[in-house]
């Protein structure tokens, strides 16, 4: 029988959590304290911003006779900007937790994996790389990188984008498939000819998992980019419209932990505060159909589908009838 692989790719980095900074860790009740990890690369982001972009942000800001137009922190500007992401990660694994292989051979082959990156991406720097044998579930390997383009005329001459730096690696959008999917298919494949090597078959799950899998990603898109929205947002108009979205979303907390695990303690705060602010049903909803989620979660794949859409509906159901009872409540304030 042979084995499933995973190449799971986000904008969503927690370097604490894939350090096991302690203060961070302690709290992810699915760390083992004694498991092993290993942290094979690891370069802050700041840092790495400097490496890569100095040299563009001085010949851009020697060009700029205007003082404003100077560009003095190339980072922080990439951070304001909601159309990018600063760094990516891939979640790459082997196996699932009812059928795997040996951990040497996982992590020799995920380590291969790591060590062929930057040849096979040039445009996607590495800045990380974490191997984590302490989790609930199979190991896995933490790989976080910044895409770097060339060629810009507007700005820096080289700046970060993903599409841009796939376009430089020959990646390019056919049809439906995107760049960036028909990138991640390639790494996918690359890893399955490492398993291959070491005489490991990969399975491709059929037709319905496969459908499972799409939806439980397209999910975790969704949330992500929600998440992505609360995060980045600033100003206070944009922030109510983001606690309207947080209400769509909050039943999935608790699963997008279980499923991605690379939420960052910031980033969890930042969702828990704008929770905070709904209803109290709502809540006890959220928290009732989380906690169940993940127990399905736990068991068959088949049931996390059915689960899932009847939470939607049970959610919406819910929001549905406090919107309503607002409006009653409304009605006869007046
Ligand atoms: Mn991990």
């Amino acid at each position: 029988m042979g084995v499933t692989i995973a190449t799971h790719n986000g904008s969503s980095v927690a370097r604490e959590h894939n350090i096991r900074n302690e203060k961070v860790v302690s709290k992810e009740k699915h760390i083992r304290k004694d498991g092993i990890y290993e942290i094979w690369i690891d370069e802050k982001v700041r840092d790495a911003y400097h490496r890569l972009f100095d040299d563009a942000v001085a010949k851009y800001n020697e060009k700029q006779s205007r003082s404003d137009r100077r560009i003095e922190d190339y980072y922080a500007e990439v951070n304001k900007d909601s159309r990018k992401h600063p760094v990516y990660e891939m979640i790459i694994s082997i196996g699932n937790r009812e059928n795997s292989v040996s951990d040497i051979i996982g992590k020799k082959i995920m380590r291969e994996f790591v060590d062929t990156w930057q040849k096979r991406n040039q445009n996607l720097e590495l800045i990380g790389a974490y191997y984590h044998a302490d989790e609930e579930g199979v190991p896995h390997v933490h790989i976080d990188y910044i895409p770097v383009a060339h060629g810009y005329v507007r700005g820096m001459e080289t700046q970060t984008g993903l599409v841009k730096a796939l376009s430089e690696m020959g990646f390019e959008k056919k049809g439906k498939d995107t760049a960036q999917i028909l990138w991640e298919r390639r790494e996918n494949q690359y890893l399955e000819s490492l398993c291959a090597r070491q005489e490991i078959i990969v399975e491709h799950p059929k037709e319905g998992k496969s459908h499972l899998n799409t939806e439980l990603y397209k999910l975790q898109q969704e949330i992500q980019n929600e998440i992505d929205c609360l995060v980045r947002i600033k100003d206070l108009e944009k922030k109510e419209r983001a606690v309207a979205k947080a209400k769509n979303i909050k039943f999935l907390d608790k699963m997008m932990l279980v499923l991605k695990r690379t939420l960052s303690k910031d980033e969890i705060e930042k969702i828990l505060k704008e929770w905070n602010k709904l209803s109290k049903i709502e809540k006890e909803t959220a928290k009732r159909a989380s906690d169940e989620l993940i127990e399905a979660y736990k068991s068959t794949p088949a049931s996390i589908r059915k689960r899932l859409d009847s939470y939607k509906q049970q959610t919406n159901k819910t929001s549905n009838a406090t919107i309503k009872e607002k409006n009653q409540r409304h009605e006869k304030e007046r």
